[in-house]
């Protein structure tokens, strides 16, 4: 019997470099580890029904209804006339259940509207790994990786995540470039602690000077979730 064929897997290191890949016929995970898709994972898994991606800011803020709560945040902090911040602490609040979110932040948002192009999106983080490497397992598609960064720039979490799903996918994806390889590399130097292997990183100093430690570590923990959040009709919904 013919083996069956490897799917491709390939990294995006920054929304900046996205025209570079083929999305149309591509599963893209959209990742942001600290902290928008940590956050969406955190949400979904306890109970908000839908999250609204919105890259632009006064438009997120214009969809505050009765209906539809508001999360807003830039640089780092909770924005003034939103509901909620961009800490996944917020979303386990069990008032929020059933409910519908308008999102934005500075990074993961505009990475998800810049994907939207794909086949399919699906949001990956530390806390819903171990689901999200279960749902690429079971597809039929080429993957990619799309890295939020930092305002274009590269960021080594979302890197580590991309390399821990090449890691994960050996012998079901294989690696499309470098950039999968380096991601994998790195991932695996860093594997056994995350935590430290970030410390110096651009975004963790960033989040130190705002006090919020226990977002960094909450947002490296693994496997955490079950949930799978896709992106339907622009919604970002369970699977
Ligand atoms: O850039 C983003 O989308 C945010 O996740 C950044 S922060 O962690 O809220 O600073």
């Amino acid at each position: 019997m013919a083996a069956p064929q490897l799917k491709r897997i390939d990294v995006c290191l920054s929304p900046e470099l996205i025209d570079l890949y083929p999305l149309n016929d591509r599963t893209v995970v959209v990742i942001d580890i600290l902290r928008a898709t940590s956050c969406m994972t955190t949400a979904l898994a306890n109970g908000v029904a839908e999250i609204v991606p919105v890259a632009d800011l006064d438009a997120c803020r214009a969809m505050r209804s009765d209906s539809c709560c508001t999360a807003g945040e830039r640089n780092g902090e909770k924005l003034d006339g939103f509901d909620l911040g961009n800490s996944p602490f917020e979303y386990m609040n069990p008032d929020l259940k059933g409910k519908r979110i308008a999102f934005t932040t500075t990074n993961g948002t505009l990475a998800i509207s810049k994907s939207l192009n794909a086949a399919e999106i699906i949001i990956g983080s530390f806390l819903n790994l171990d689901a999200v490497v279960r749902y690429l397992k079971a597809g039929t598609r080429d993957i990619i990786a799309v890295c939020a960064g930092w305002k274009g720039k590269v960021n080594l979490e979302d890197t580590l995540f991309a390399g821990a799903l090449v890691h994960e996918l050996a012998g079901i994806a294989e690696p499309e470039c470098d950039a999968p390889l380096m991601a994998l590399h790195l991932y695996r130097q860093a594997k056994d602690d995350l935590a430290g292997f970030l410390s110096n990183s651009s975004h963790v100093q960033r989040l130190k000077r705002l006090h919020i430690e226990k977002d960094i570590a909450f947002c490296l923990e693994r496997g955490k979730y079950e949930v799978v959040p896709v992106v339907r009709a622009g919604v970002i919904v369970r699977a």
